[in-house]
């Protein structure tokens, strides 16, 4: 079989497309069946008579009902909603000390990569601003194999080990008797699961933080989540965790807006996406890694093989080594991010798994929901999942098999074809696993090592500004506060009140009952309770500290911070060009959007008598998909405070702690509303086409939001 026509080049400016093997036009070409039968008629059924009955013997109509019948496959379990894109990945400096990763190896290789992102709960068509954690995931078509960096937006899971994975996802899923809610966690069986699963309460703290409601999927970061291995060429091994950091920086957006978007446009981080792909705003990550030496295993007081812990960037840095370049939109959703299939046991030679018994879990997961979800064990040849690596062994035939294998041997050992294909040695480039000794009893146990549930909870919790705190304890409340059963908010105020007093006590007062004394006994034996059912009594470690890594806050991210974000302009007939024209400029010189607002499409005259085109009006437009505003100057401006969705809109981006600017006539605007506070985040100006205006909004709009103001709502 010809594999696709990739090479380790492609991708790399954007236009090659690694599918060309298998794309199809129709440009100048006939309407044919699948069996290239030219199609005369494609409106009308063949039948007896032009009132009479259908006949069976339509074999054009059949092919084509028949195939429309099959054209959905199952939808991924979890994470079926996603967005996917191809792009390249470049190394910055070779890793070979510590892998023989050829891709990690060599700074003149540009690995082609396809990455989709996805949200994990909600349906195909759920909404994107669901709060949920984000699937990560890259998938590197490398010169030795393809690996599989299957990662999330969050370096830690809800579960220590794959054997609650169906419990967990049994339990956040909409409810079974009834399907709701779609896509949300806010409902009593996830809270009923967790408050029985103390080792959840770390990721717990991180889902209800803003990580959770991301402004854009070009503003996340991401994490490999488990332990790896590195082994370089002398099969010496390091364990390795990795980190991608977003040049855009890491932005969530408000709960209440998080809603709202969902109302206004349930596709809006799809598109976001989508579109600076084809704006060519290429989206940018760079790749980190935190190294720690085999003989470090046990130093820490956390497990490296728990997927509930991090390991603190102030114990162990991380090294940038590398970044990904998202530059080529899919050509086909279906058959790209579809059908791209990713498995965690996707690995090449220098990269290999921990003991992490999630991880280990995994790796019979993913090959087995392909199976299902795309039919056949020969999902490999699906144009996306293609290795660029010559491929060749003695697996065949199944559904849709695409490889004719010529010859009569698929055999091995053989002699009648000359012995091939060979087995490669270790250094012909043949994967071996790293030879870690295991020692031990088979058990059905949980290391002790793993016990400690709440001190990088607290680590978390306490490692954010006051601003991100009253954003989890909103979450909380908001998500507990949907749940209807009282016992199981007593049962999580117990485990907050683990984390953090403070925490517990706050959501307990939103949620009007006292945080408990002790722990209630749970009813079915939580994981983590003993014989008895008694919960595990340990709190979190005194002094744990703070890491600043943690906060979305304490991380600004200097470079380029507006680039590509999007500013509504508020206007109407009778507004000044000039105006608009200084603050415009001066926001897509930074890289910004300006999108002209007005109450009708077509064009509105402006006060010097120029037409300006209308990007979108305010039945159309809301605030929520936006970053920032701008009221220009101009006599016609006035008018803006009858116009009903002016109000709404510049409310919900006061409440969203948006920044606004307005100039000249336009800040009488903001002084006619009493519903908003002039604070730092509100800039005015009385000048006309003021430039130190646009300045001075262009530095505020690099914070991303004025959270402060939440205080004064
Ligand atoms: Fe998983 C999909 C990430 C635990 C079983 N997972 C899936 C995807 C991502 C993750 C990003 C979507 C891939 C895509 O876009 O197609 N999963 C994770 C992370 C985990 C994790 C970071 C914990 C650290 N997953 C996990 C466990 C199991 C699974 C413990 C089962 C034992 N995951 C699956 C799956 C999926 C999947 C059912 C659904 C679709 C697919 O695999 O291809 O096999």
């Amino acid at each position: 079989m010809k594999n696709s026509k990739k090479t380790n080049q492609d991708n790399s400016d954007g236009k090659q497309n690694d599918l060309e093997f298998n794309k199809s036009s129709a440009e100048n070409e006939f309407l044919t069946t699948n069996q290239g039968v030219k199609i005369n008629d494609n409106n009308n059924s063949l039948k007896s008579g032009e009132r009479g009955p259908s006949l069976l013997e339509d074999f054009i109509l059949r092919e084509k009902i028949t195939h429309f019948d099959h054209e959905r496959i199952p939808e991924r379990i979890v994470h079926a909603r996603g967005s996917g894109a191809h792009g390249y990945f470049e190394l910055y400096k070779t890793m070979e000390k510590y892998t023989k990763a050829g891709f990690l190896n060599d700074t003149s290789i540009k690995t082609p990569v396809f990455v989709r992102f996805s949200t994990v709960a909600g349906s195909r068509g759920s909404t994107d601003l669901a709060r949920d954690v984000r699937g990560f995931a890259v998938k590197f078509y490398t010169q030795e194999g393809v690996f599989d960096l299957v990662g999330n937006n969050m370096p830690v899971f809800f579960i220590q080990d794959a054997m609650k994975f169906p419990d967990l996802i049994h339990a956040v899923k909409a409810e079974p008797h009834n399907e709701i809610p779609q896509a949300a966690s806010a409902h009593d069986t996830f809270w009923d699961f967790i408050s029985l699963m103390p080792e959840s309460m770390h990721m717990i703290m991180w889902v209800m933080s803003d990580r959770a409601i991301p402004r854009s999927l070009r503003m996340m970061e991401g994490f490999g989540v488990h332990t790896f291995r590195f082994v370089n060429d002398k099969n010496e091994s390091h364990f390795v965790k990795f980190h991608w950091k977003p040049k855009l920086g890491t932005h969530g957006v408000a709960w209440d807006e998080a809603q709202k978007i969902s109302g206004k446009n349930s596709d809006f981080h799809k598109q976001d996406l989508w579109e600076a792909i084809e704006a060519g705003n290429f989206p940018e990550w760079e790749l980190g890694v935190q190294i720690i030496p085999e003989s470090d295993e046990h130093k820490f007081d956390f497990d490296l093989l728990d997927p509930t812990k991090l390991v603190p960037e102030e114990l162990v840095p991380v090294t940038i080594i590398g970044k990904m370049v998202l530059n080529k939109n899919p050509d086909n959703f279906f058959a790209e991010t579809e059908q791209v299939a990713f498995h965690p046991g996707h690995i090449v030679p220098g990269i290999d798994f921990s003991n992490d018994p999630l991880l280990q879990g995994r790796l019979f997961s993913y090959t087995d929901t392909q199976l299902s979800r795309l039919g056949s064990p020969n999902f490999h040849e699906i144009p996306i999942n293609r290795t660029i690596a010559p491929m060749h062994n003695n697996q065949r035939d199944g559904h849709m098999r695409q490889e004719i294998a010529t010859g009569k041997v698929s055999y091995h050992p053989n002699s009648l074809g000359g012995g091939c294909p060979f087995q490669a040695k270790m250094d012909q480039g043949g994967f071996v696993s790293f030879n870690e000794r295991v020692d031990a009893h088979k058990v059905r146990a949980r290391s002790t090592s793993f016990s400690d549930h709440f001190s990088q909870a607290a680590l978390f919790y306490n490692s954010q500004t006051p601003i991100e705190q009253g954003h989890i304890v909103s979450a909380l409340s908001f998500e507990l506060g949907k749940v209807e059963t009282v016992s199981i908010r007593e049962r999580m105020l117990g485990l907050l009140n683990q984390v953090n007093a403070d925490l517990a006590a706050k959501v307990a007062k939103n949620l009007g009952i006292p945080v408990p004394k002790n722990i209630e006994k749970p009813i079915n034996h939580g994981v983590g309770a003993d014989d008895e059912g008694n919960q595990e009594p340990s709190k979190a470690k005194p002094n744990i500290g703070s890491s600043d890594a943690l906060s979305m806050l304490k991380n600004p991210t200097v470079s380029d911070p507006i680039a590509t974000r999007q500013i509504a302009f508020l206007c109407a007939d009778g507004v000044s060009a000039d105006s608009i024209k200084v603050m415009k400029t001066a926001l897509q010189n930074a890289g910004a959007k300006a999108v002209i607002i007005a109450p009708h499409l077509g064009t509105i005259v402006s006060q010097e008598g120029t037409e300006i085109l209308v990007d979108q009006t305010y039945k159309i437009a809301a605030s929520v998909l936006f970053d920032g505003v701008f009221i220009p100057a101009g006599k016609g401006i006035a008018d803006l405070s009858k116009i009903k969705e002016v109000k709404e809109f510049l409310n919900d981006s006061y409440h969203h702690c948006k920044f606004i600017a307005a100039e000249a006539e336009g800040v009488q605007i903001i002084k006619n509303n009493s519903d908003i506070n002039k604070d730092p985040g509100v800039l005015m100006s009385e000048n006309n086409s003021d430039k130190n205006l646009s300045v001075s909004f262009i530095k505020a709009l690099g914070r991303h939001r004025f959270w402060e103001r939440e205080k004064s709502l």
